[in-house]
């Protein structure tokens, strides 16, 4: 494939700093060489040039939306144009509320070759709460609401704006889920995987469900990949740990069954905070998983089918 990185460095979602120093962490990890390695056209476009979007005020309800808002509307374009010449955009983040940008600007792309957008979100937060009902005010908990085109944002996009539908979000590895929002998760019908589904069901029942769902509907496929999905001893390098989380052997499959399917339109790496990690462990684990998503393969085989 044709593969676009693109620099997010950004951290005005997040409740710390350090999500800044992501996209550096990650290119230092080797990932643009990682994936000319297994045969893509990879271009580096660099990091992108942010402004806050000075109408808009930041309050406790919604902290740094100036900055949050500007952002957005870049990364949107940004993700839009690199999908529509015909390359797989990359997000290198970056906290989670980059999410609000890349995936808005897929589902503009989506709707413009007429195929649902689906967004596969891995991650211990379901990151569906808005202004009116976060219990911190931190952006980055926000993203899948706004994309979802829940009401309590102000008017950060063209109000014309495509949406993603929340049945066709799926979310695996959710283990911190605020009061207000699971009520609207349950309202929205959000398809949540949490840890117990994993326990109970096992990964690979999980993944096939979700892209049945993709492949049925000759949907695109978005991925979210938040470092916190992963357990804290597998990847430390996040602000926002929660045990319990995914094994690397988990995270793995996920990754190498997604390859296989051939549905995945782009990706967000995002949370990593590299002043938080163990020497670069986290970055690498990072670029690890995106190698699976790729085509890395241990033997040249198919994944089992069901
Ligand atoms: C919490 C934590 N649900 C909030 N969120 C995230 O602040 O909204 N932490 N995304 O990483
Ligand atoms: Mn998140
Ligand atoms: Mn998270
Ligand atoms: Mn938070």
């Amino acid at each position: 494939a044709s593969i676009t990185l693109i620099g997010v460095p950004f951290e005005g979602g997040a409740g710390r700093g350090g999500c800044a120093m992501g996209p550096a962490a990650l290119r230092l990890s080797g990932i643009a060489e990682t994936l000319a390695d297994l045969g893509h056209t990879v271009v580096d476009q660099g990091d992108l040039v942010l402004d806050a979007a000075s109408e808009f005020e930041s309050t406790a309800a919604a902290k740094e939306l100036p900055r949050v808002a500007g952002m957005t509307r870049v990364l949107s374009e940004a993700t839009y144009a690199a999908a529509a010449k015909g390359t797989l955009p990359v997000m290198l983040g970056g906290d989670h509320s980059l999410s609000m940008g890349s995936v808005s600007g897929m589902a503009r792309y989506a709707a413009s070759v007429k195929r649902p957008l689906f967004v596969l979100w891995l991650d211990a937060h379901a990151d569906f709460n808005t202004p009116t009902s976060s219990p911190s005010g931190n952006m980055h908990g926000m993203p899948v609401a706004f994309f979802c085109g829940l009401d309590g944002f102000p008017q950060i996009l063209p109000a014309e704006r495509d949406l993603v539908m929340p049945k066709n979000v799926f979310q695996i590895g959710i283990r911190s889920v605020d009061t207000n929002e699971r009520d609207l998760i349950g309202k929205h019908g959000v398809q949540v995987f949490d840890m117990r589904a994993i326990d109970e069901n096992g990964i690979a029942a999980i993944v096939r469900q979700v892209l049945r769902a993709v492949v049925e509907s000759d949907g695109l496929l978005h991925v979210s990949l938040d470092v916190d999905f992963l357990d804290p001893e597998v990847a430390p390098g996040v602000g926002t740990t929660v045990p319990g989380g995914a094994t690397f052997r988990e995270a793995h499959l996920i990754m190498e069954m997604l390859h296989d399917s051939g549905v995945v339109a782009s990706l967000d790496i995002v949370e990593l905070n590299p002043f938080l990690d163990d020497r670069g462990k986290s970055a690498r684990v990072m670029t690890e998983l995106t190698a699976s998503l790729f085509g890395r393969r241990i033997l040249d085989r198919q994944t089992q089918p069901a």
